[in-house]
């Protein structure tokens, strides 16, 4: 197998034994290069034609499947690929590609790196914003650009004549797509469940059955809380869906009680014990123990051998019964965040913050804010990912940390006070909520007549998988500059294309909270 899609690919630089450090075997990697194999296939089989709606719906599919921690299940896999093949036949069955033999990994990764490094960012960008897409959908929205990219891009990876010139133009466009995707998913998730509002959401666990639910998807947790009214059943978020209490018309069920636990890398020390089953609607899942996994189950592309997949029926049932079985704990269980704290708060998106605009920039103007800083991006195992928690305990009190996506449970229960009447720390959301500190930079920008480039705004971000790669190819499509990348660089930017990136865009890696602090503040 060879695999470098994520942050912690095997030595800084690719899972290549017999299985990877995510825990996905060497059988599921190369059935991972066989399916982006067909979706390669399929791209070209549309060249010159619009794709129906049912071969944008599986390569979406396929897409976010080859995310990590999202499928480690060779059945599952074989049936997309089975599906992707069928899409293929029906429209140009005799398609030719140079892209290695099925079993093998993919061609592309033993290419001339710089090819190999560019090509890798079409692709894992590709990856992420499927999974954005692919939440839209499953709420109705759609949108022609966001569909057409997925096969553009694919078709410029199968070219085996394109240069640094034909594909740096195409990993540009990928963001600049992966933008319009965001907007269309928060346009989904606010038209379906209302503007997010600022909520304080409580950590302790009260006594009773619960179920814990994690990912994304706010469509699953919707159907989760109408399946378990009434029924003496609460429900607790996890990892990325804990934004999901700011939404009103979620915030309205009273049985969403509150956050269970930290980020995805701790999961497997959290569940253990859990009197409770836990329902993955996206990644980041990790290979269960045996001491809990009985308990856990898995919906939409997330699969894992042995686990029972709740199916496109949505019937949550066995996850129902396995709640009211186990109970839940005797007595409320009070837990705290990483540093103690009892509670969280979230619900800070553009329509908040838009909302406040005037206090905001008034609170600039008068010298009370000095600073904003973009603290987000996603968690993972390795102890460098101390730099963020220190990062935001040492900012001056004069300055407003915006953050997102699941890196924030290393401080999101911290209190760091309030600032013109707004709290220091605001929680912005998921990490396709990036869409709303882009909406925020925007204005600020222009309240103030300057380039987002000249705002008092500093990105600090951390990276692990595919859904980060989009967003930080947005942020550059953007012509976003001085971003802080950590804990470590993507192992698939080659020395070359981390030069353009620095001379353009100016990407540092992260140093120290201290250092870098005194850079951005001087
Ligand atoms: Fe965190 Fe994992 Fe949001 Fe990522 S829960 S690393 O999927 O997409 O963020
Ligand atoms: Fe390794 Fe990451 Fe690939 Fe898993 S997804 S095999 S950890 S590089």
């Amino acid at each position: 197998m060879f695999c470098f899609q994520c942050e912690q690919a095997a030595g800084c630089k690719a899972c290549t034994g017999k299985a990877g450090v995510c825990g996905k075997t060497e059988d599921v990697a190369l059935l991972q290069d066989d399916l982006t194999r067909e979706l390669i296939g399929l791209a070209v089989a549309y060249d010159g034609k619009t794709p129906s709606k049912s071969a944008v719906k599986v390569m979406i599919e396929g897409l976010f499947t080859t995310v990590t921690n999202v499928s480690f299940d060779a059945d599952a896999i074989n049936k997309t690929i089975d599906a992707v093949k069928a899409e293929k036949a029906a429209v140009n069955p005799s398609v030719r590609l140079d892209c290695g033999t099925p079993g093998e990994p993919l061609k592309l990764w033993s290419v001339d790196e710089d090819i190999r490094s560019l090509k890798s960012l079409i692709l894992l960008g590709l990856r992420g914003v499927a999974a954005y897409a692919y939440h839209a959908l499953v709420l109705g929205y759609a949108n022609d650009d966001v569909d057409a990219i997925f096969f553009t891009g694919l078709r410029a990876i199968a070219r085996t004549d394109a240069g640094m010139n034909d594909l740096l133009p195409v990993v540009m466009e990928v963001g600049n797509v992966n933008l319009k995707c965001m907007e269309m998913l928060d346009k989904a998730n606010t038209d379906t469940y209302g503007t997010p509002v600022p909520t304080t959401v409580p950590l302790t666990i009260e006594k009773g059955p619960f179920i814990v639910i994690s990912g994304h998807d706010l469509y699953d947790l919707y159907q989760l809380l109408e399946q378990t009214k009434d029924k003496g059943i609460n429900i607790y978020t996890h990892g990325e869906m804990l934004p999901a209490h700011a939404y009103p018309k979620l915030k309205a069920y009273p049985h969403l009680k509150g956050n269970f636990g930290t980020a995805w890398q701790n999961q497997q020390k959290e569940f253990d014990n859990l009197p409770a089953p836990v329902l993955f609607t996206t990644n980041c899942l990790m290979p269960p123990k045996d001491s809990y996994r009985d308990r856990v189950y898995t919906t939409e592309v997330v699969a894992y051998p042995g686990l029972v997949h709740i199916g496109d029926d949505k019937d949550f049932t066995p996850v129902i019964k396995k709640a009211l079985e186990l109970g839940g704990y005797k007595e409320d269980k009070a837990m705290t965040g990483i540093n103690g704290g009892a509670t969280v708060m979230t619900g800070f998106g553009h329509g908040t913050v838009l909302s406040v605009a005037g206090t905001v920039i008034d609170a600039v103007k008068a010298g009370a804010i000095k600073h904003f800083f973009l603290v987000g991006g996603c968690d993972g195992a390795k102890p460098g990912r101390n730099y963020y928690t220190e990062f935001v305990q040492k900012t001056p009190e004069d300055t407003v940390i915006l953050t997102l996506a699941c890196g924030k449970y290393r401080f999101n229960d911290l209190d760091l006070g309030t600032i013109g009447g707004l709290p220091r720390l605001m929680d912005m959301g998921q990490c396709n909520d990036a869409y709303s500190a882009i909406r925020v930079a925007v204005a600020l920008a222009e309240a103030f007549g300057c380039g987002v480039n000249d705002l008092p705004l500093t990105l600090v971000l951390s990276w692990y998988e595919q859904k980060a790669v989009c967003i930080l190819l947005t942020l550059l499509a953007l012509g976003i500059k001085n971003i802080y990348l950590g804990p470590t660089l993507p192992a698939f930017v080659s020395p070359n294309v981390l030069n353009f990136l620095v001379e353009n865009f100016n990407i540092s890696p992260v140093s120290t909270p201290d250092e870098d602090l005194k850079k951005i503040l001087k």
